[in-house]
């Protein structure tokens, strides 16, 4: 039996908010008392993680007096330093305020686009205070209700030039920090600009400092979509853009529902561990999701243990399927090469383009071939299952 005890190499991390969620929904009031963010780092070293993230306001309201943050800021650092917990990421609270309800850095009144640069500059400072070397950006208020209120094009060029605004002033302060862009396709917004992790690779590609900036996919935003998050992620892998990942989980074709890591869709969960263990994924498990609204503050930890749990007990299954001498042997079969096609393999020439034209493909043979995907996925499942 293994150990599923998380330890700080695994870098476990929940934000303030995640914890800290109260229960309040759309239609219902809190459940839980709020606590602090001392008493929120306090019961994060209970259950074992590594890491604690937060927004600006989570930490510091919104309306602190510069003494009032600075004592707060202390005492935050003492909890930090009393329980060796530690703030690998920060981000900015752009969407609470009213302030937002049209936006960001996108929002159509100019006032409103200074006001959150400024706001993330100094939620930069505070990140940079603490120690984080991930800035993570969620655009919630970032889309429209209705194409007739924005241009979409403008959109694009107002992210931008925040984006490149904000990389110059990390460079110009000398701090060593990177930005994670976390797509969404819609909530709080009717629908949300670079809806999807494969949008905001594309976009990072535009930016003046494309280097500076990565992702920050979310189980629950691309099932939102209808997408294969698994796929997300390996594309932000193999392009070097994987910075910071949200682990959480989600029915798809539902609201917003930040379940437990591995609540719902556990294989998906599997692949995703599997792909990140596999591929040596070096950044924070950051579990961006919050107990159930019939939970106290017992249920809480539950939670927490259970995300940190789960993801320990499916990395101990990418290690028995790579394992497996059957799944092995069945991989191997599937993916047989006989040389054949050497000459025609990599990089382009033209002699090699004629061959290629010039040769004759059995295609009755080709597909006739049964690939032994139902073996292989039944395997798979009875893995899961803990029956082999
Ligand atoms: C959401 C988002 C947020 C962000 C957070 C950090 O659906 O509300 O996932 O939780 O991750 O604001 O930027
Ligand atoms: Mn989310
Ligand atoms: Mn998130």
């Amino acid at each position: 039996m293994s150990d599923y005890t998380p330890k700080p190499e695994h870098k476990f991390t929940f934000g303030l908010w995640t914890v800290g969620n109260i229960g309040r929904d759309p239609f219902g009031e809190p459940v839980r008392e709020p606590l602090s963010p001392v008493e929120l780092v306090q019961l994060l070293a209970e259950v074992g993680a590594y890491g604690v993230n937060f927004h600006d306001n989570d930490l510091v309201p919104i309306d602190a007096t510069p003494p009032e943050r600075d004592k707060i800021v202390a005492n935050f650092k003492k909890a930090l330093a009393d329980t060796g917990i530690v703030v690998p990421m920060a981000t900015t609270n752009l969407f609470s305020d009213p302030t937002f309800k049209d936006g960001a850095f996108t929002a159509n009144d100019p006032k409103v686009r200074a006001y959150a640069l400024q706001k993330t500059m100094n939620a930069i400072d505070l990140g940079a205070e603490l120690g984080a070397s991930i800035y993570v950006f969620w655009g919630g208020r970032e889309g429209t209700e209705t194409d007739a209120a924005k241009d979409p094009i403008t959109a694009i060029k107002r992210s931008r030039e925040a984006m490149n605004f904000l990389c110059e002033y990390v460079l110009d302060q000398g701090y060593d920090l990177k930005f994670a862009l976390e797509a969404k396709p819609n909530e709080p917004r009717g629908d949300i600009y670079n809806s999807t992790t494969g949008h905001m690779l594309a976009f990072i590609e535009t930016l003046d400092h494309p280097e500076m900036v990565g992702v920050n996919p979310e189980v629950a935003h691309e099932h939102m979509a209808g997408l294969n998050f698994v796929h997300g992620v390996a594309q932000a892998m193999e392009s070097g853009k994987l910075f910071h990942i949200d682990l959480n989980d989600q029915a798809f074709g539902r609201y917003d529902q930040d379940f437990r890591f591995g609540m719902v869709n556990l294989k998906s969960a599997f692949f995703l561990v599997k792909l990140l263990e596999d591929n040596g994924y070096d950044g924070d498990r950051h579990f961006d999701a919050h107990a159930y609204r019939t939970e106290d503050y017992e249920g809480v930890k539950d939670f927490a243990r259970g995300c940190m749990r789960t993801y320990l007990i499916l990395k101990e299954k990418a290690e028995r399927f790579n394992a497996d001498p059957e799944i092995q042997e069945l991989l191997a079969e599937i993916n047989a090469d006989d040389g054949s096609m050497e000459a025609f393999k990599g990089a382009y020439a033209a002699e090699k383009a004629a061959a290629l034209k010039a040769h004759t493909f059995n295609r009755a043979v080709l597909g006739a071939r049964g690939m032994k995907y139902e073996r292989l996925d039944q395997l798979t499942v009875e893995l899961l299952l803990g029956v082999r």
